[in-house]
């Protein structure tokens, strides 16, 4: 028998276990082995029944998402094939159950469902996640599913990608028993029950009484494509899922699956895909860091404590309670304190009202968080956050101060956004203990922490930080202490070139429009209003002295800002706003434009949505490229990951970085440069870029190389 998969008996149960860690994915090996295990327990007369059991954390979580990367881009055996398998556990004539724990996802629900029953623990979760990947469930899942739990259940699962619980997988006929206790206790009982029950075996391809009627479908699939459109706009495979599910209620089940699998094979093929498969791995390789062993020991982090009850002291407040962790919630006036608190209450019940979690979940978060105006306690916590003003002089002095209270082993962090982390450390007596840790607004719901490591930082201080993040349910990604971090280091000519763009003759809701069809989550003039044109003004100001004499400077910051119209705060801005924050475009502000570009002596024309795109996308694709090559970012697919998951980069695009990848470097290249004639000294191409299109090669292909030396080395 193949290690990947053990066979025992017991009782007159045959165990089936995959071990296959460390998700027990269906990697090579593991069909097979499965197959030759189901053989024997079929053949052994002694065998009444069996049970398939996931080893170790979890039931399966898929198919190998590495066999479908190679699948993807051409390589490899092309995408794996389950049929076989599937076919197997269905015809076996000893009833199968399946025993759920962890996760059963994609290839796993999959393989799941072939058998005769499912029973799962009341904490395991069930889906159809393969969107998530740009892809459809291809072993025969888009079948299977709506004979199970009917066809809007399953339309829900598959385009929304989102797993659910043993209990409302229950409800909805997935599985047959929730297991309290022992999950292999329990499903070897359930599966005795049912072989001395005996009679027919049902098999899920079998059943029909679930796939509804042409007529009640038809407005089921009308609405699972408008949901596919709002929610995941642009994207192929929610559709292409829905396309699947109606042939599972118009075709017989074989000819159902072949549809199945062109579909699966077109939507694999897709760059919207690659892209994905391209994110998923990159957001799990944040976590390696190549000078530092993975298992170096971290501190561990009970007690929180963070300086500022503002927006963002808050947001960071609520995921410290969130993951169940007591904070220390520190202002220096009780109104601000009592604003904070209120702010955090808000937000706690509306997602009560929601439905998000009960009273008694908020009731246990807001208990440990603990509001106060003195350090009181500091000297005890194992982390302190300062969420202050972005000032270098207030957060010096903060830093002074919590110096001398915590405790030797305490780490200190700053959530500044742009300033120099080496610079706050130094008036510290400890800077190994100090690094930055710079989360998004709002700090409860963005994913990203930009994990900031000083010159100084240590090692043990790097995997605290990226281990915090984990259990605040984020992903951090380490970066160097530049202006700005990688982050916000893009942003910044990102927001210039669209405020040139409107200058010379677009119209900020061009701009946006332009972005959001992209793929953007929030047009760039959304985004400036929602963070206070005075927050970007104050910015520009302070780096004032960074900037090299002489460049251009977009002049409607400033118009703005001294006409105080400030954003959503002050109802106006690059846009008015009603009541409910619509943005809504203002005939004074194209007026105020365009008086602009008079004085400023700037001919408008008008400008392609074309150039809008590539014109702020590449201006970002140089900068990351520059920092890239200064050692600011360890990956270009760290990048990546820091505009998925803190700028709303379509996640189909796969990031900044990828996305230049799937144009082409030369192509990319080739504009910067006739921009750099047209624009000046901000487009001048990055060395890096350069060479890269020079030799034909791609942002991924100099991470694997990179990822090659240092493995050699
Ligand atoms: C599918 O099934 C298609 C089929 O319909 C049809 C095909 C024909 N494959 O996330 P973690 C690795 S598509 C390969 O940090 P967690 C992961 O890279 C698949 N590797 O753990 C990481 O490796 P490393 C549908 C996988 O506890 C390690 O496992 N399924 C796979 O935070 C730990 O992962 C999905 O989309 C995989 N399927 O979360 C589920 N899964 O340590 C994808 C994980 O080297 N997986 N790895 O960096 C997940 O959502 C999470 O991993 C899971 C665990 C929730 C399971």
């Amino acid at each position: 028998m193949d290690k990947l998969v053990n066979l025992t008996t017991q009782d007159g149960v045959a165990v089936i276990t995959i071990d296959n860690p460390p998700v027990n994915a269906l990697s090579p090996g593991v069909p097979e082995g499965l197959l030759a295990a189901l053989d024997v327990a079929e053949e052994d007369p002694l065998v009444r029944a069996i049970v398939v059991i996931g080893g170790g954390r979890t039931f399966i979580a898929g198919a190998d998402i590495k066999e479908l990367e190679l699948a993807a881009s051409g390589r490899g055996n092309g995408p794996p094939e389950f049929h076989a398998i599937l076919a197997s556990i269905e015809d076996t004539s000893k009833p199968v159950v399946m025993a759920i724990h962890g996760t059963a996802l994609g290839g796993g629900n999959e393989v799941a469902m072939a058998g005769h029953y499912r029973v799962a623990v009341r904490d395991a979760q069930i889906g159809q996640p393969e969107v998530n990947l740009g892809i459809i469930p291809g072993a025969e899942g888009t079948q299977r599913l709506p004979r199970l739990v009917g066809v809007a259940a399953a339309v829900d699962l598959c385009v929304s990608g989102k797993p659910i619980r043993a209990p409302e997988a229950l409800k909805l006929g997935l599985i047959d028993r929730v297991i309290e206790g022992d999950l292999l206790t329990g499903a070897m009982a359930f599966a005795r029950e049912i072989a001395e029950k005996g009679g027919a075996l049902r098999k899920t391809r079998e059943l029909s009484d679930k796939l509804g009627s042409e007529f009640v479908d038809a407005s089921i699939f009308a609405a699972g494509r408008d949901q596919a459109r709002k929610t995941r706009r642009n994207m192929l495979a929610p559709l292409k899922a829905v396309d699947a599910i109606e042939a599972a209620v118009n075709l017989p089940f074989d000819e159902g699956c072949k549809k199945e699998r062109e579909i699966f094979a077109e939507c694999l093929a897709s760059d919207q895909a690659r892209a994905l498969i391209h994110a998923f791995f990159a957001e799990r390789a944040v976590a390696k860091i190549p000078d530092i062993p993975k298992d170096t020991a971290v501190y561990n982090i009970r007690q929180a404590a963070i300086i500022g009850a503002g927006t963002m002291g808050g947001g960071i407040a609520m995921a410290c309670a969130n993951a169940g962790i007591s904070v220390l919630l520190k202002e220096v006036e009780q109104a601000a304190l009592d604003r904070g608190v209120a702010t955090i209450r808000k937000n706690y019940e509306n997602s009560v009202k929601k439905g998000r979690f009960s009273q008694e979940v908020m009731d246990q978060r807001m208990a440990l968080i603990h509001p106060q105006l003195t350090y009181d306690g500091f000297g005890q916590a194992d982390l302190i956050i300062e969420a202050a003003f972005e000032s270098m002089e207030l957060k010096k002095r903060i830093f002074a101060e919590i110096d001398q209270i915590a405790k030797p082993d305490c780490m200190l962090a700053s959530n500044t956004s742009t300033l120099d982390i080496d610079a706050i450390a130094s008036v510290t007596s400890r800077p190994r203990m100090v690094v930055g840790l710079h989360f998004f607004s709002p700090a409860n719901v963005m994913r990203l922490v930009e994990i900031v490591r000083g010159k100084a930082t240590s090692k043990e201080v790097v995997m605290t930080a990226l281990a915090l993040a984990k259990k605040l349910g984020k992903v951090g990604v380490v970066v160097g202490n530049c202006w700005g971090f990688v982050g916000n280091r893009m942003m910044l000519p990102y927001m210039r070139e669209a405020q040139f763009l409107v200058e010379e003759g677009a119209t900020p809701e061009q701009v946006d429009r332009a972005l959001t069809n992209f793929g953007m989550a929030m047009g760039i003039f959304a985004v400036d209003d929602m963070g206070g044109i005075d927050v970007q003004w104050r910015v520009r100001e302070e780096r004032k002295h960074m900037e090299k004499p002489g460049l251009r400077t977009p002049l409607m910051l400033g118009k703005l800002f001294h006409s105080e119209r400030l954003g959503q705060k002050t109802g106006a801005g690059w846009y008015r706003y009603d009541e409910n924050r619509k943005p809504i475009p203002d005939p004074e502000v194209h007026a105020l434009i365009e008086k602009t570009a008079r004085e400023g002596g700037i001919e408008r024309r008008h400008i392609t949505d074309d150039e809008i795109i590539e014109r702020c996308v590449y201006i970002m694709i140089n900068e990351g490229a520059k920092i890239l090559e200064e050692g600011y970012a360890q990956r270009a697919a760290d990048i990546d990951v820091i505009y998925l998951t803190g700028y709303g980069f379509p996640a189909y695009r796969g990031g900044p970085m990828w996305y230049a990848d799937t144009v082409g470097l030369k192509q990319v290249r080739g504009r910067i440069r006739e921009f750099h004639q047209k624009h000046g000294e901000f487009w001048e191409p990055a060395p890096l870029l350069n060479k890269l299109a020079d030799q034909g090669e791609t942002f991924a292909s100099y991470d694997a190389a990179r990822e090659h030396a240092m493995a050699v080395a």
